[in-house]
């Protein structure tokens, strides 16, 4: 790479294009060592009926490289998802941080982004209950910069310690490996009743954050307390935050199960067509900030993991934002070798005591050792910085650099003590000077005691729809466990939180009515964090338009027009693929059919029927239509539409808008309806 070179939104794209292999085709085939091959379908034998002989090189070579094409998953975020793009901040943030790519928006840096699911193997599904991964590595000027956030802003445990507990009871029960990516099983909630710290994000994980509808609508977090140092050496305590401009929503816990088998990939074959097709995803990039001199002005201690700084009390600064414009060329070669680390900080962005962060700090780099085979993972083209990188590090497993010279140590007389330290002016990274004066000791503040308060003021902050799927999810999850003293304390713990919420789930799983008198007595709500009060848009949603031959040519497609000019994908789908003949003759072309796809895949629906509609395709419409319903989905209906949603007789008409009412105005309601989500006030069958 060319030191000299000034960094730009393309600069880690260029390196890793002189990695990225020449397409293959028409190319002859060969060994890895370069020589031709006249046969790849026939190992070399001893006789038409004899033994292989150990000399086939070729087979030998093909043969021990598939045996060692996996690497070992991560022990945590095994099922990630990435894309490449580019960050750019909106105003300088010089009075806070020296970090020179918040300092100019005239420049872009280039990122790599990786989503995950936290529980699952890697070939899990997309959609269960769980908090998702959202790390982001920055390739800055002054080095790589890993924001490794997650979509719940607190988290499970206040000390890294205990975190291969968490893990070890949330994951598969060890002795059959069983539920997979799951929380619902006794050894999670047998893990939460003794560990009351958790109740905070337990909240957050029954809630719809757990299930998010896409990456590209989901919040991200850094969950910690970081700091801001500027020129002055002044710092600044702060939290980061992504916010999607397509607003935070979820599916309804029905539709994500059944997702699970109908498409285990649904997130991320949602990112991935998007960026083809150049809806690219947007996130703008918030802190919040506070001087040092508030640390102890809350009732809540700030270096605590699983505590938000409500946004109304400090409120979020949005700073800049970042697009995710390409997809990656090769799965293994980037989303499986990128290697993320909370400690990858550059000048201008420090760390604080934050117990939870300080044990991270250890675990990133450890666990690459493992599945990265050594420590020479920076140097994967994906890992790598795209500004220069010079020290006396030297040698290991996969070394790549060809380092020169005949010095690797420090102090030197021979090359000039090079490479040389820089000082602080000149872009070198000096630690926050924190006065720290203690005792080596095992305890916890005690300002990190109360668990309930800020659980409460989640539970106050819901819509009442919300609430109710918090109470669903711990009736499902709960009702999973098969020892009554767990789900006893679990409810017993969250009489703590809400006495409503705990006697909600009480009366549906047999346990014992818990008491009144322990709930928490916040009455305050942050209405940031209901997600009613989301960017609501219609943009890139996906929409099935649902026809059989003879439908209304004129109609269907102005409507179609008309949706599509809002940014909602349309796909066709009918009972059979190809072309769709209509009453006038034009055609649409079917590209998916009641065999291939279902409601669950689809945000909306819109049943435009046809004259030719055999029984069959009734019934399958009616089916679509059925669990959109169930899902409080938008339904658009028109002609033969409409008789079939008047003959089920559905209990309310909330989100379902008739054409035959007002054509003209279809489009516009349809299309509202759409940006709405969902409709969760219907009373559904
Ligand atoms: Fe992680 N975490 N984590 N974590 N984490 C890993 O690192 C760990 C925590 C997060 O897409 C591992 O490379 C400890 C909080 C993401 O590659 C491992 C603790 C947050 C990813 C690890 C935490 C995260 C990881 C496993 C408690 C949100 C996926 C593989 C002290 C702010 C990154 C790996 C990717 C991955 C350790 C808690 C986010 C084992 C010890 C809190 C997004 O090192």
């Amino acid at each position: 790479m060319n030191e000299d070179k000034e960094i730009n939104s393309n600069s880690k794209n260029d390196q890793l294009e002189y990695y990225r292999s020449a397409d293959s085709e028409d190319k002859e085939l060969t060994t890895n060592q370069g020589v031709k091959l006249t046969e790849d379908e026939l190992s070399l034998t001893a006789g038409e009926r004899g033994p292989t002989l150990i000399e086939d090189f070729h087979f030998r070579e093909k043969m021990t490289h598939f045996d060692h094409e996996r690497i070992p998953e991560r022990v945590v975020h095994a099922r990630g998802f990435a894309a490449h793009g580019e960050f750019q901040v909106y105003e300088s943030m010089k009075p806070y941080t020296k970090a020179k790519f918040l300092q100019d928006p005239s420049i872009k840096t280039p990122v790599f982004v990786r989503f995950s699911t936290v529980v699952g193997s890697r070939g899990s599904m997309d959609t269960p209950r769980d908090a998702r991964g959202f790390a982001t590595k920055f390739y800055t000027e002054e080095g790589n910069f890993d924001l490794v956030a997650n979509n719940i802003p607190v988290f499970f445990i206040q000390d890294g310690i205990k975190f291969p507990d968490v893990v070890h009871a949330i994951k598969p029960e060890p002795h059959n490996e069983m539920p997979q990516a799951s929380a619902a099983h006794d050894t999670f909630w047998d893990w939460v009743s003794q560990n009351q710290e958790t109740a905070h994000m337990v909240m957050w994980l029954m809630s719809d954050r757990a299930i998010p509808r896409s990456f590209r609508m989901m919040e991200g977090f850094g969950v910690h307390t970081f700091r801001f140092v500027n020129d002055e050496g002044k710092a600044h305590f702060i939290k980061f935050h992504w916010k999607p401009v397509l607003g935070t929503h979820s599916l309804v816990w029905d539709e994500a199960q059944k997702l699970g088998g109908k498409d285990p990939d649904y997130n991320r074959r949602d990112l991935w067509e998007s960026i083809n097709m150049g809806n690219y995803p947007e996130y703008e990039l918030g802190v919040q900030i506070l001087e040092e001199k508030d640390e102890f002005a809350f009732d809540f201690d700030i270096l605590d993991a699983t505590k938000i700084w409500p946004e109304e009390d400090v409120p979020v600064r949005i700073i800049g934002k970042m697009t995710l414009n390409r997809n990656v060329d090769n799965v293994f070669a980037e989303t499986e070798q990128v290697a993320f680390h909370v400690g990858n900080v550059v000048s201008g962005i420090d760390f604080t005591n934050d117990p939870l962060l300080q044990t991270r700090l250890f675990s990133y780099t450890d666990t690459q050792l493992l599945r990265l085979g050594g420590p020479n993972f920076h140097e994967i083209p994906i890992n790598r910085p795209v500004c220069p990188f010079h020290n006396n590090q030297r040698d290991g497993f996969h070394r790549q650099t060809i380092n020169k010279g005949q010095v690797s140590y420090r102090n030197n007389s021979l090359a000039n003590n090079s490479p040389h330290t820089v000082d602080e002016e000149n872009g070198g990274f000096a630690h926050y000077q924190e006065k720290i004066d203690g005792r080596k000791i095992r305890a916890r503040s005690k300002s990190f005691e109360d668990h309930f308060s800020q659980s409460k003021l989640f539970w106050n902050s819901m819509s009442d729809a919300e609430k109710q799927h918090i109470i669903d999810a711990f009736r499902f999850e709960l009702g999973k466990v098969q020892h009554k003293p767990i789900q006893q304390k679990v409810v017993d713990m969250f009489a703590k939180v809400d006495y409503e919420l705990a006697n909600a789930i009480a009366e549906k799983i047999d346990v014992n009515v818990p008491s009144a008198d322990v709930q928490s007595k916040v009455t305050k709500s942050s209405p940031a964090l209901s997600q009613e009060n989301t960017p609501k848009l219609p943009n890139t949603r996906k929409i099935a338009v649902i026809i059989s031959e003879g439908f209304n040519g004129v109609e269907v497609k102005r409507i179609i027009e008309n949706i599509q000019a809002a940014g909602i994908q349309v796909a066709i789908l009918s009972d059979k693929l190809g072309p769709i003949l209509a009453d006038d003759n034009s055609q649409l072309a079917s590209m998916h059919t009641f065999v291939t796809d279902s409601s669950v895949v689809f945000d909306a629906v819109y049943i435009a029927g046809g004259t030719k509609a055999d029984k069959m395709f009734e019934k399958n419409a009616k089916m679509f239509m059925q669990e959109a319903f169930d899902h409080y989905k938008p339904i658009g209906v028109s002609n033969e539409g409409e008789q079939w949603f008047n003959q089920k007789q559905f209990p309310s008409k909330l989100g379902v808008i008739i054409s035959t009412h007002q054509p003209e105005h279809f489009s516009k309601q349809f299309i509202d309806a759409v940006a709405a989500h969902r409709f969760w006030n219907r009373t559904i069958s």
